[in-house]
């Protein structure tokens, strides 16, 4: 007696994983493949059931003449079988139809292959195949991780898509396909960085940014103001930073003074060390990506101020006390202050032809 040692079957589904998200639609040929322990060629009969024994006659086709290769037979089922057989017809000569499951058989469908004139062998089970890595060509996709060619998406043709991504700037920064933008979504806001004028987020365009250097896909901070803007040769001073883009981690260098402050994304406060009268020190914040900003001559140091002369000391009249006054008022004229003490004590009355 022929045995049927082996088998194997090519699944009539040969989708993605996603695409068995919706109801597959059966193909109208599977192919059926096994071996046989016994020289060619031989005569096949299949016969499709809905059970594994007994059970209802759904399809059948047979093969005449089919060749073996080391034992090994290929044949393809379908489109289209036998409208009769012994002693019962078959339900359909429709291989697709056979397999839909909506002819009033059971569920499963099982294959049975006769040889010659031999009795059949056992039924094999047709499965569905849960898996399938790729697939050159799908009729639908409901996710396609990469396609190569596409003849529709939403119903308009895949070309105009292409040319549009190629041919179109939508945001006004590097042209699309430039590998600084693309379909990329830095700052994960739902727009792809290709119609994103503003890749990272952080308030400067893409072209603003390449024109003046930073990087359009990295948050670049921007320093707004400095307060105060001088400190004096002997004491500590504590200094206000605002701006955009702040992140943390980052760095503040006031000329040779370097600080890891912690910071809002707007604000930051460092103290810097008294530096000698004259000292214009440059200010670069850089973040932990790389990216910064500079303030050239963001700061300056001062001698101390002199000391708050004791207004009312001077006798009568206002010239003797602009006099005592004017150390000071240079001093916060060279020091760009507004206001340096203000004066407590009491004025002294006039003595002599006084108010
Ligand atoms: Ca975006
Ligand atoms: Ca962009
Ligand atoms: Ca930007
Ligand atoms: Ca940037």
């Amino acid at each position: 007696m022929r045995r049927l040692c082996s088998f194997l079957f090519v699944s009539w589904l040969a989708l993605g994983p996603a695409a068995l998200a919706v109801v597959p639609v059966p193909p109208d040929q599977i192919a059926y493949s096994g071996v046989l322990d016994s020289p060619g060629p031989v005569d096949l009969t299949a016969r499709l059931y809905d059970a594994g024994s007994g059970g209802t006659l759904i399809f059948m086709q047979s093969f005449t003449g089919v060749a073996l290769d080391d034992g090994h037979f290929t044949v393809n089922l379908g489109p289209t079988g036998a409208a009769s057989d012994s002693p019962t017809n078959p339900l359909t000569t429709n291989l697709r139809e056979a397999l839909t499951g909506d002819l009033g058989a059971g569920a499963g469908r099982f294959v049975e292959i006769t040889v010659n004139a031999e009795p059949p062998l056992a039924r094999v089970q047709l499965m569905l195949v849960p898996y399938a890595l790729r697939a050159d060509q799908a009729a639908t996709a409901d996710v396609a991780l990469r396609a190569l060619d596409t003849q529709a998406v939403d119903g308009v043709d895949g070309s105009v898509v292409g040319q549009l991504f190629e041919a179109w700037n939508f945001d006004g920064g590097p042209p699309s396909s430039d590998p600084r933008e693309g379909t990329g979504d830095v700052d994960g806001d739902g727009q792809a960085n290709f119609v994103d004028a503003d890749n990272d987020n952080d308030g400067i365009s893409d072209t603003n940014e390449v024109n003046g250097g930073t990087n359009i896909n990295l948050v670049t901070p921007t320093i707004g103001s400095v307060s105060p803007t001088s400190g004096t040769d002997s004491q500590p001073t504590l200094v206000t930073i605002t701006g955009t883009g702040f992140l943390p981690g980052l760095t503040a260098k006031f000329g040779a003074q370097t600080f890891n402050p912690d910071t809002s994304p707007t604000s930051f406060q460092v103290t810097l060390a008294p530096q000698p009268a004259g000292a214009v020190p440059d200010l670069l914040v850089t973040n932990p990506n790389g990216e910064s900003a500079l303030r050239a001559r963001a700061f300056q140091f001062v001698g101390t101020p002199p000391p708050v002369p004791p207004i009312g000391t001077g006798g009568c009249g206002i010239g003797p006390e602009l006099a005592l006054l004017m150390p000071l008022l240079a001093w916060l004229r060279r020091a760009g202050r507004a206001s340096y003490a203000v004066h407590t004590g009491t004025p002294r009355a006039c003595t002599t032809g006084g108010q």
